[in-house]
């Protein structure tokens, strides 16, 4: 399960001269591809952390779904046979609800409020809320505005939703959004979305421009509208099976090469979100404003109260309101 190997005794074998100590080589499941920000942004912290452990952690990648989509990976992740993962937040909320609190629609009124908040101690509460599943919350890297988009006309309004056949992460929230909307929600892994869209199976499905440019999701479903209605990050966990493995020491140069990961995330993105939006309006898709946000704001209100009504859930609410 774990890549513990002894590399002294194998680079002895070898005739080079041994290392220190033995070597780590974490497992790091993505189900983006070579090249897409999360997974550059996985290998660079695997550079930092390859840096300062002097060689002897290192993080060997395997995107692009090699490991399975995300449900299967966290799985994984949680049995040991994974030790890194990049995952969207949202396959995590059934499991931690505390992780339901960055996805409610319109919780973050910028970007850097949102930066704030996940980077402060509300963010830290929540990643630290998914120990009892047998996962270290590291970091959360940023994943800009999710947008719906379908195969039949621009939504501008939530009335304009009624009836469509939306595709959704699997997560309970995400499904009553979609119903608060009017719409009928259809739960899927990302991977299965691009064959759903051109059989007919869903009509739509919502997502930042990155990921509807790069899962070719724009040549079957054309209507992109800007409705902003989510920021949901995404986060990278560590198996606590791996974890718990590791000395005081290197757990905290794991959290900083993790913490350092997202920075460097921060950098790639923007770029990332201005070239895939060209690359949609330049195979002549139709972007559209939505002038009315405040209409999808006040519809989908009652999934604060559904899904962080407790005591602990409508706390860190406030708490990231409040956050300045
Ligand atoms: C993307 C995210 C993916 C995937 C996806 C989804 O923005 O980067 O990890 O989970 O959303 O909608 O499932």
């Amino acid at each position: 399960m774990h890549r513990l190997f002894l590399a002294a005794a194998v680079s002895l074998m070898a005739g080079l001269a041994p290392l220190a100590a033995a070597d780590l080589v974490l497992r790091a499941a993505d189900t983006h591809p070579y090249g897409y920000p999360t997974v550059k942004s996985v290998q660079h912290m695997g550079e930092l952390l390859e840096k300062s452990t002097e060689g002897r952690i290192r993080i060997s990648m395997y995107p692009g779904r090699q490991l399975g989509e995300e449900w299967d990976t966290l799985e994984q992740t949680v049995f040991g046979a994974v030790d890194i993962n990049r995952v969207f937040l949202a396959a995590l909320q059934n499991v931690a609800p505390e992780t339901i609190i960055p996805s409610l629609p319109f919780l973050f009124r910028s970007e850097e409020h949102r930066d704030r908040v996940l980077y402060g101690p509300v963010g830290d509460e929540i990643l630290a809320s998914l120990e009892p599943y047998g996962l270290i919350g590291l970091t959360f890297y940023e994943s800009g505005s999710r947008n719906f988009y379908n195969t039949r006309r621009p939504i501008l309004t939530p009335a304009d939703l009624q009836g469509l056949r939306i595709r959704v992460p699997n997560s309970d929230m995400n499904v009553a959004m979609i119903e608060l909307l009017g719409g009928n929600a259809t739960p899927m892994e990302l991977g299965q979305v691009y064959e759903g869209l051109r059989n007919g199976t869903v009509d739509g499905a919502e997502n930042n421009w990155p990921s509807y440019a790069d899962t070719r999701h724009f040549e079957v479903a054309p209507f992109y509208s800007l409705t902003g209605h989510s920021m949901t990050p995404e986060i990278l966990v560590m198996s606590k099976l791996t974890w718990d493995k590791l000395s005081p020491e290197d757990q905290k140069r794991v959290r900083e090469a993790a913490r350092q990961s997202a920075r460097y995330m921060a950098t790639l993105w923007k770029a990332q979100v201005q070239e895939a939006r060209e690359r949609v309006e330049g195979a002549g898709n139709k972007v559209n404003d939505v002038p009315d946000r405040e209409a999808f704001r006040r519809a989908l209100q009652p999934l604060y109260e559904r899904f962080a009504g407790t005591p602990r859930l409508a706390d860190l609410v406030r708490r990231a309101e409040e956050t300045e």
